[in-house]
C-alpha cells in the first residue's frame, strides 16, 4: 500500500524547549493541567520530569468486534487522554519503578521488580484477579523489557519514576486501558532512550501484545487509534495483510454534525466477564472461520488459527496488498458481498440459528477433539452451552461491509463539498446515510453479536428520538458508552433532552453530567514531549 500509512512513520516526539505543548498552547485548561503535573512531579520525586508521554482514548464510529478478525475499523481519537510525566530513576534498577497517580483516590506504589532469567526472559507476574491501573503499567514495562533488553550481556534497563493523570473515563468504552498502555509503553521507551528504535506501527503491535498480558485477547483498534490519529480526521485501520491506517476526514458542512458520547453509567468489566463475553466471541469467530473455510473448500492447516479475513482472502485468491488503497478496498467490498450469502448457506443451515453445542462444533470443524481443544481452547477460558458461529460470522462480515460504506460515504461527501457541486443536499444525505449505518451496526451488535445491554439499547433509542441521525454502542459493549451523530446546532438541546429522559442522568449535577455526556471531535494521536 502507499507509504503514507502512519504505521510506517516514526513515533511522534515533540521538543518543547519550555513551550511544552504546541497543540494546547491556546488551551488554557490543558496548559494548566500539564503545568500542574510537572509541578507535582517535582514535589513528589524531588526532580523535574524529562518527558511527558501522552496517549488519547478513542471512540469507535463503526466496526465493532471485527478488529480481531482482521477486518478494518473506523475509530477516532478523542481529546481526553492519559498523561505520564516521567524521568529515569537514579536508584539501582531492581527497585526503581515507581508509578504514582496524580489523582489521590488511586493507590501509590512501586512496581514489583522484574527479574531477568539466565535465558534473557523477563519475569514480571501480573495478578489477573487483582487488576488495577498499575497492572497496565506493568504490562507495558514487561513488553519494553522483553523487546529491548532480552540479551543477558546487553545493557541494563533504566528504572523510572512516573506520575500519571487521566481524563479518559474508566471502563466506559473509550479505551482508557489502551491509552494507559500506550502512554506507559511510550514513557518506558522514553526513559530508556528507545523512541527512535521503532515505528508507530511497531509501537501499536507492542502495545497490543502488552495489553494481552492483562488478559484480553483484543484486536489492535484501540492501540491503533490512540497512536495513529491526527486531529480533525477519523481513521480507517486495517489489519490484513498488515497493519495499515489512513485518515478519513468527516463531512462537516450542511448541516455540521458532531459525535456525542454518552455513558450508560453501567460499567462493563470486560476482564471479569471475558469467558462469557469478549474472549468467547474471539473463540466463536475463530471456529466460525474454520467451519466456513471447510464449507467453501478453502484449505486450512489443522493447527492454524485462521481468522475470518484470512478465509475471505484465500477464497477470493487475494495475495496481499497489491494495488492502490482504493483498489484493495474495492476488492474487499466485492469479496464481502460475495461471501455473505455463503455464510447463510454454510453456517446458517443445520442448527446454525440456535447455535452449536461443543460436540456439534468440534464435529463441524472436522478436527479431532484433542486438536480442536489445543487450537481453540487451550489458551483461553470460555464458557457456553451453545456456540453461535452463524450469528457471529454474519455480524462480522456485514459490519466489515458497513465500515467500507461509511468510509466511502464520508470521503465522497468531503469531496463533493470541496467541489461545491450538488451541495448542500449531497452532504445532508451523506449525514443521514452515516447515521443509518450506525443504527444498523448497533442492531447487528445487539441481535447477532449479543454485545449490547438493556441500558445501551435504551440510551441509543432515546438518542435517536432526541434527534440523533444515528446512535450505536461503541467499544466492546455490554455496558459503557454509546456514540451518536448529532447536528451541531442541536447538541445542547439533545443533551438536555437525554438528561430528562434517561433515568440515571436525572439526579446528576451539571459538572457530573459534563463527564458522562459530551460532544467530541477527533483529537491527535499519542506522542512524547521532551520537557528537559
Ligand atoms: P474496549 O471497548 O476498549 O474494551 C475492545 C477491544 C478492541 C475491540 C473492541 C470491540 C481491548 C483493548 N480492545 O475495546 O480491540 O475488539 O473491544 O470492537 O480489549
Ligand atoms: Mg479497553
Amino acid at each position: 500500500m502507499s507509504s503514507v500509512s502512519p504505521a510506517d512513520q516514526p513515533i511522534r516526539v515533540h521538543s518543547t524547549s519550555g513551550d511544552f505543548h504546541p497543540e494546547f498552547k491556546e488551551n488554557v485548561q490543558q496548559g494548566a493541567r500539564w503545568n500542574q503535573l510537572i509541578e507535582e512531579f517535582g514535589k513528589r520525586f524531588g526532580k523535574s520530569p524529562t518527558h511527558i508521554a501522552r496517549a488519547p482514548g478513542r471512540v469507535n464510529l463503526i466496526g465493532e468486534h471485527i478488529d480481531y478478525c482482521l477486518f478494518g475499523v473506523l475509530p477516532a481519537a478523542v481529546e481526553r487522554d492519559i498523561l505520564i510525566a516521567c524521568a529515569p530513576s537514579e536508584d539501582p534498577f531492581e527497585s526503581a519503578i515507581t508509578a504514582q497517580n496524580f489523582d489521590g483516590k488511586y493507590s501509590v506504589g512501586s512496581i514489583d521488580p522484574a527479574r531477568r532469567q539466565k535465558d534473557g526472559e523477563w519475569i514480571l507476574p501480573i495478578d489477573k484477579t487483582k487488576l488495577d491501573w498499575q497492572s497496565y503499567i506493568k504490562a507495558a514495562y514487561h513488553g519494553v523489557l522483553s523487546h529491548f533488553f532480552s540479551s543477558v550481556d546487553g545493557p541494563t534497563p533504566k528504572g523510572a519514576n512516573f506520575l500519571v493523570t487521566g481524563s479518559v473515563p474508566l471502563g466506559g468504552g473509550l479505551s482508557s486501558s489502551a491509552a494507559l498502555v500506550v502512554a506507559s509503553t511510550l514513557a518506558f521507551l522514553a526513559v530508556n532512550d528507545k523512541l527512535a528504535a521503532i515505528s508507530q506501527g511497531q509501537l501499536v503491535e507492542l502495545c497490543m501484545e502488552n495489553e494481552t498480558r492483562v488478559g484480553v485477547n483484543s484486536g489492535g483498534m484501540d492501540q491503533g487509534a490512540s497512536v495513529f490519529s491526527s486531529s480533525s480526521s477519523a481513521l480507517y485501520i486495517s489489519f490484513w495483510p498488515k497493519l495499515y491506517a489512513s485518515p478519513v476526514p468527516l463531512p462537516q458542512t450542511a448541516p455540521p454534525t458532531v459525535y456525542v458520547i454518552a455513558n450508560t453509567l453501567k460499567t462493563a468489566n470486560k476482564l471479569e466477564t471475558a469467558k462469557i463475553h469478549y474472549n468467547l466471541r474471539v473463540v466463536e469467530t475463530l471456529v466460525a472461520a474454520r467451519v466456513l473455510a471447510r464449507g467453501l473448500g478453502v484449505e486450512v492447516g489443522p493447527k492454524e488459527k485462521v481468522r475470518l479475513r484470512e478465509v475471505l482472502a484465500r477464497w477470493i485468491g487475494e495475495k496481499g496488498d497489491e494495488g492502490s488503497e482504493e483498489e484493495q478496498i474495492a476488492r474487499l467490498k466485492a469479496g464481502l458481498e460475495k461471501i455473505i450469502p455463503e455464510v447463510e448457506r454454510i453456517l446458517g443451515a443445520e442448527n446454525g440459528q440456535r447455535g452449536l453445542t461443543y460436540e456439534e462444533m468440534v464435529e463441524a470443524s472436522g478436527l479431532d477433539k484433542s486438536t480442536f481443544d489445543e487450537v481453540y481452547l487451550s489458551w483461553v477460558e470460555v464458557e457456553a452451552s451453545h456456540f453461535q458461529l452463524y450469528k457471529r460470522a454474519k455480524h462480522v462480515f456485514t459490519e466489515a461491509l458497513r465500515v467500507l460504506q461509511f468510509r466511502q460515504c464520508s470521503l465522497q461527501a468531503v469531496q463533493q463539498v470541496k467541489e461545491t457541486v450538488p451541495m448542500p443536499t449531497a452532504s445532508e444525505s451523506a449525514q443521514h446515510e452515516l447515521g443509518r449505518l450506525m443504527n444498523e451496526s448497533h442492531e447487528s451488535c445487539d441481535r447477532l453479536f449479543d454485545c449490547s445491554s438493556p441500558e445501551l439499547n435504551q440510551l441509543t433509542s432515546l438518542a435517536r428520538e432526541a434527534g440523533a441521525l444515528g446512535s450505536r454502542l461503541t467499544g466492546a459493549g455490554w455496558g459503557g458508552c454509546c456514540v451518536s451523530l448529532v447536528p451541531e446546532a442541536q447538541v445542547a438541546a439533545f443533551i438536555e433532552q437525554i438528561r430528562k429522559v434517561y433515568p440515571p442522568y436525572q439526579s446528576l449535577s451539571k459538572e457530573e453530567l459534563d463527564q458522562v455526556i459530551f460532544a467530541t471531535k477527533p483529537g491527535s494521536g499519542a506522542g512524547v514531549y521532551d520537557v528537559t
